[in-house]
């Protein structure tokens, strides 16, 4: 396709993963992340554009939008993929990490959004698709915060379906389980990983099965988990 897609959190992980394999579709890539070097890396392998910003900044958000397009001409997809989370017991919590967490994960995906409905309304088609997170659907001990942002970041996707649909606009929720990535400052590529998690291109694969649905078929909600996660 000639099709151009943004996509958030593209410096590694799972944003990373679906970069690459949207590019090898043929997709023209808007690489964003606030780490400019490792973003470049992959700009570079996509042949696609490095646009380092922090999603939960409303100009940043903006310039995103502004720069895919003077870019590329076009804008037809954006994967809200960035998210951070840490976990601990309620109590234990500070405010201004409910702050970080909150500010990336919701505000992040409102501010995308915000940026790129209207142009995707105006033009009558496009497709948003959200990466939360399987505990936006469960909840767990020392998740309170981390489990809220993602019930949060889910309930505004789902809103947005129904806000654009008569559009010509979709949108889509991918809920992973545990992926294997650096999240919450894992170290990815360990043996015992190999056999717990999914792989940040299991996720990647989920976005083109997703993005390749006839133009009549909305995929709302995909949930992928491991085959060995039993909760
Ligand atoms: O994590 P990681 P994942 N502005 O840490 C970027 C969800 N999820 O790939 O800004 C812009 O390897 C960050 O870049 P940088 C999870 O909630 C995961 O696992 O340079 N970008 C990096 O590229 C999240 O929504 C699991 O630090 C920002 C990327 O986000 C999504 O999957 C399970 C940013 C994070 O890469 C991708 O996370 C699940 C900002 N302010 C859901 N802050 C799992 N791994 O098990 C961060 O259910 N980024």
């Amino acid at each position: 396709t000639d099709q151009v897609a943004i996509v958030t959190g593209a410096s590694r992980g799972i944003g990373r993963a679906t970069a690459l394999l949207l590019a090898m579709q043929g997709a023209k890539v808007v690489c964003v992340a606030r780490s400019a070097d490792e973003l470049e890396e992959v700009a570079h392998k996509t042949h696609g554009l490095a646009v380092p910003a922090d999603v939960a900044d409303e100009v940043d958000a903006q310039n995103v939008v502004d720069e895919a397009l003077l870019h590329f001409g076009r804008l037809d997809i954006l994967v809200c993929n960035a998210g951070v989370g840490s976990f601990d017991t309620l109590e234990n919590v500070l405010a201004t990490e409910w702050d970080r967490i909150f500010d990336v994960n919701v505000k992040g995906t409102f501010l995308m959004c915000k940026a790129v409905v209207p142009h995707l309304k105006l033009q009558g088609s496009g497709h948003i698709i959200g990466i939360t997170s399987d505990v936006a659907r469960r909840t767990f001990a020392h998740g309170s915060v981390y489990g809220s942002s993602k019930y949060a970041q889910d309930a505004l996707l789902s809103a947005l379906r129904k806000e654009v649909r008569s559009f010509g606009v979709k949108v889509s929720s991918i809920y992973p389980g545990l992926v294997d990535t650096h999240f919450n400052d894992a170290q990815p590529g360990s043996p015992e990983a190999e056999k717990t998690h999914l792989k940040p291109s299991d996720i990647a694969q989920a976005v083109r099965y997703v993005l390749e649905a006839p133009p009549h078929v909305v995929i709302d909600e995909l949930m992928i988990h491991p085959l060995t996660q039993d909760y």
